[in-house]
């Protein structure tokens, strides 16, 4: 399996869905995600997850809007400042974006840290050579139970998410936002549902899709200078920036038709 790019999955040696179709690359992310779940890596509700997000992409216009971008800019400051910064991957965001994962530790430095909802050992494994085969490097020592949760999010190790200060979350469930929020942690989630637990209860926020998001956070912080980063900081208003990606959908819809 290749990762990172965009062809078709090909089972029988013909190509499943042709280049030429407008909805080429959707598709091909389904099959991806679908070929994923088959193989254990991506949780058979990691799916739904999948379908929800591309809602709401519709609802976005599957572009970066200019509050998502803030919000990439603004995450990019939190990274670079950040005392211990960690990136938490579950089994969706391997399978979408090992690659840019990879590119993002690369440019702020952050560990790179396996948490699942749906956690077996045989998942751990599979998603960690992931990373590594598109080049990350994966911290993976001793999982303990220390975040005070009683599902298995709750299974972290204590050098990395444990001591961090701050927290990448992508597609994430609500509940260990929540938990990580009240151990005094910065988080940072990329969820396309402006509307969900996780979403409002994050330090930051970034509503669009991984893929996109990633290498927006991963250029600016590359290009920030300490100045830029200070400003962005300083005005971190998450509950604005929700509020703005649900007044771009309004706007959005209120003109679908034109
Ligand atoms: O791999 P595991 O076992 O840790 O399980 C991972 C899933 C994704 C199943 C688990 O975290 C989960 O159930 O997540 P939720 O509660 O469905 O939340 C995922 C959020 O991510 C939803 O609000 C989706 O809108 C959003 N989302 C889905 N796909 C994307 C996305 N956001 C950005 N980019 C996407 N591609």
């Amino acid at each position: 399996m290749r990762h990172g790019t965009l062809r078709s999955p090909d089972y029988r040696g013909v190509p499943v869905i042709p280049p030429d179709h407008p909805r080429y690359r959707s598709l091909v992310t389904r099959e991806r995600l679908a070929e994923y779940a088959r193989s254990g890596v991506v949780a058979m509700e990691g799916l739904t997850s999948h379908g929800r997000g591309e809602a709401f992409d519709y609802l976005i216009g599957e572009q970066t809007t200019a509050t998502a971008r803030l919000a990439e800019q603004t995450a990019a400051a939190m990274l670079m400042s950040a005392r211990h910064p960690v990136i938490s991957v579950n089994g969706n965001t391997a399978a979408l974006a090992a690659p840019e994962i990879a590119a993002l530790q690369k440019a702020c430095g952050a560990l790179v840290e396996v948490n699942l909802f749906h956690r077996t050992g045989q998942r751990v494994l599979q998603i960690e050579e992931i990373l590594r085969n598109a080049g990350a490097d994966v911290y993976s020592g001793e999982a303990e139970r220390l975040l005070p949760l009683t599902h298995d999010r709750a299974w972290c190790r204590r050098e990395g998410m444990y001591s961090a200060d701050v927290i990448l979350v992508p597609l994430e469930d609500g509940d260990r936002c929540e938990a990580l929020i009240g151990m005094g942690k910065k988080v940072i989630a990329v969820d396309l549902n402006p509307l969900s637990r996780t979403a409002k209860t994050a330090t930051l926020t970034v509503v669009d899709e991984v893929t996109r998001a990633l290498p927006e956070i991963a250029k600016a912080c590359l290009e920030l200078s300490p100045a830029d980063r200070n400003r962005l900081l300083a005005s971190l208003d998450n509950h604005y920036l929700l509020s703005e990606a649900i007044r771009e959908i309004t706007l959005r819809l209120s003109h679908a038709l034109d």
